[in-house]
């Protein structure tokens, strides 16, 4: 054998062995089926696997911590190639994630962050948490121009991510409005069960007179809202304003019906800049960024909620 054909060989055999992505297995721990948007995302991941020919194990956590820990443990026992995880929480990962680093089987995060050192994961894929809060934020301040509005908050699932952030967004809008007060701020846990359970407390406890806007941090929670207003002979989106997140089809469907203002739209596609990121790294070590963003974009009566709600509904949610 020739030298050239010897330093040729001795190269390639130091390159990473590069699994093309139709012999790739991923575990994906996903929270839950929490929301209308969730079920979304559980469908494009599965999509985006199937379209890229990847083995995908996929893990409900039913919105426990505990059940994501344990999903991760039996990923890394059967050597998976990679990680996609959901974090109902941002705290509590340290240590799964150093066995996943142990295992040299890289971790992506979809749509929620972790409080966790960045080494321990290879990319993050969200939107823009605390910016979508202050879009919700400044669409109310424009919207009551300077009139006063006692403001009623439902809140994410405590302690993850989007809760924290979105509710730090929207104060940041609200700030130097002295006219805008939120004067109820409660989880509704993501669900539309719960949000129609603490609006019910909220206009118990304020007198639904004394409400001028809601402000929701996911559309679920908001369409179980808008059962409360009614219930208490109301009319949301006249009476009580509504600014939530998500932009799933029900949502524009209570905007075209005047029921609800505005929300921000979240893709359900996380996983697919995730697996693009996976299959770049595992194929030659591109490393990329630590967050990948994904868009924010606020619709209001002003869009064509009909169609677009005509257009969505089939897709997953
Ligand atoms: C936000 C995502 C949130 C959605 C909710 O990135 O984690 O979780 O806004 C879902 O619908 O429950």
């Amino acid at each position: 054998m020739n030298i050239k054909s010897t330093l040729l060989a001795s190269v390639l055999a130091l390159a990473p062995l590069a699994a093309p992505a139709a012999d790739l297995t991923i575990g994906f721990s996903q929270i839950g089926s929490e929301s209308g948007w969730r079920a979304a995302e559980t469908t494009v991941t599965k999509l985006e696997a199937e379209k890229r020919g990847i083995n995908l194990k996929f893990a409900d956590a039913q919105q426990k911590q505990e059940n994501q820990i344990k999903a991760l443990r039996s990923f890394i026992a059967q050597g998976v190639d990679a990680i996609l995880i959901a974090p109902v929480v941002a705290t509590g990962w340290d240590e799964v994630l150093e066995e996943a680093k142990e295992a040299k089987i890289p971790v992506v995060l979809l749509d929620r962050t972790v409080d966790a050192p960045d080494d321990l994961y290879l990319t993050a894929v969200t939107s823009d948490l605390v910016h979508e809060g202050t879009v919700a934020g400044q669409w109310l301040v424009d919207e009551v121009a300077g009139a006063d509005c006692r403001v009623v908050e439902l809140q994410g699932t405590t302690g993850s991510s989007p809760a924290i952030d979105r509710k730090n967004g929207f104060e940041k809008a609200l700030a130097g409005n002295a006219n805008l007060e939120i004067v109820r701020s409660q989880t509704g846990d993501f669900t539309r069960s719960q949000g129609k359970v603490v609006m019910e407390a909220f206009l118990k406890a304020e007198g639904g007179e004394n409400i001028c806007a809601l402000y929701a941090h996911n559309d679920d929670m908001a369409v179980g809202a808008i059962q409360a207003i009614k219930e208490a002979g109301l009319k949301p989106g006249v009476d009580i304003k509504i600014v939530a997140i998500d932009a799933v089809p029900d949502a524009h469907l209570a905007i075209a019906n005047g029921e609800m203002n505005a929300t921000i739209e979240l893709t359900p596609n996380m996983a697919g800049p995730a697996l693009d990121a996976l299959e770049a790294f595992l194929a030659d070590g591109t490393m990329p960024p630590k967050w990948i963003q994904t868009e924010s974009k606020l619709f209001t009566a002003a869009d064509d909620n009909q169609s677009i709600y005509e257009m969505k509904k089939g897709l997953g949610y």
